[in-house]
C-alpha cells in the first residue's frame, strides 16, 4: 500500500489546490472523531485522504463506469455531486489500489449516507461536513450534534443536505431520502 505522502501526492495531483486543502482537514477531522468515537485512526485518514479523489474527473467518465460496471442506471440522471462518491471508489481501487472494504465503504457513502453506516462510514459523512473549513450557516450546529455522537451528527447532516437540495429544486437521489428517513431519529 502507499504511504500517507505518496497518497497524499496522487490525490493532489488530480485536485485543485482548495479542493485538496479541503482533503487534508477532513483526514485531520477524521482522525479526530475517529479517536473520540473509537475507530481505526490509520483507516479514518486514508480514507478522509481519499474520499474526494474522483471530485475533479470529466462526467463522461463516469457514465462509462455507471453502464460498463452496470451500477443503478437512475444515477446517470444525477451528476458529479452524488457520482464522485457512490462511482468515485471504482477509480481510487483502479488508480491507488485500495480495496479495503471498510475504506470503499465510507468514501462510496460520504455523499449520500446509507440506511446503515459502520462507525468509519459515520465519521467519513460528519468529516466532510464540518471540517474547520466549512461556512456555511448551521454549520456549528453540526460540529455540535457531532460532539454530542456520530448518530446526532449524520442526523444533522442529512436532514440538512435534504433541506439544501429541496430549497435548490435539485433531485433528491433515492438512496439519500433512504438515507435520511433511517437516521432522522435516532437515539
Ligand atoms: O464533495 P464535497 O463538496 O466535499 O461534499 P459532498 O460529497 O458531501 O457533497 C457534494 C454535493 O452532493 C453537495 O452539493 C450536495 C450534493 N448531494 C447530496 N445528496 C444529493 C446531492 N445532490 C443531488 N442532486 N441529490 C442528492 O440526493
Ligand atoms: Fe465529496
Ligand atoms: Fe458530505
Ligand atoms: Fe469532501
Amino acid at each position: 500500500p502507499y504511504s500517507y505522502a505518496e497518497l497524499l501526492d496522487r490525490v493532489s495531483q488530480k485536485l485543485k489546490p482548495k479542493r485538496f486543502e479541503h482533503v487534508q482537514r477532513v483526514a485531520d477531522t477524521a482522525e479526530k472523531l475517529a479517536q473520540k468515537y473509537g475507530a481505526d485512526v490509520t483507516r479514518a485518514r486514508v480514507a478522509g485522504i481519499v474520499h474526494d479523489y474522483a471530485k475533479d474527473l470529466p462526467d463522461e467518465a463516469f457514465k462509462q463506469v455507471i453502464l460498463s460496471q452496470q451500477l443503478d442506471p437512475a444515477l446517470l440522471g444525477y451528476n458529479n455531486g452524488i457520482w464522485h462518491g457512490v462511482v468515485g471508489t471504482y477509480f481510487i481501487q483502479r488508480d491507488l489500489q485500495i480495496y479495503d472494504p471498510a475504506i470503499l465503504s465510507a468514501v462510496g457513502k460520504h455523499t449520500i449516507g446509507a440506511p446503515k453506516m459502520s462507525k468509519l462510514d459515520q465519521i467519513i459523512f460528519i468529516a466532510d461536513f464540518i471540517e474547520p473549513g466549512r461556512e456555511f450557516p448551521g454549520v456549528d450546529a453540526a460540529r455540535k450534534a457531532a460532539e454530542t455522537s456520530l448518530a446526532a451528527g449524520v442526523a444533522f447532516e442529512l436532514a440538512q443536505t435534504l433541506n439544501f437540495l429541496v430549497s435548490k429544486k435539485q433531485k433528491i437521489y433515492p438512496k439519500t431520502i433512504a438515507s435520511y428517513n433511517a437516521w432522522v431519529v435516532h437515539n
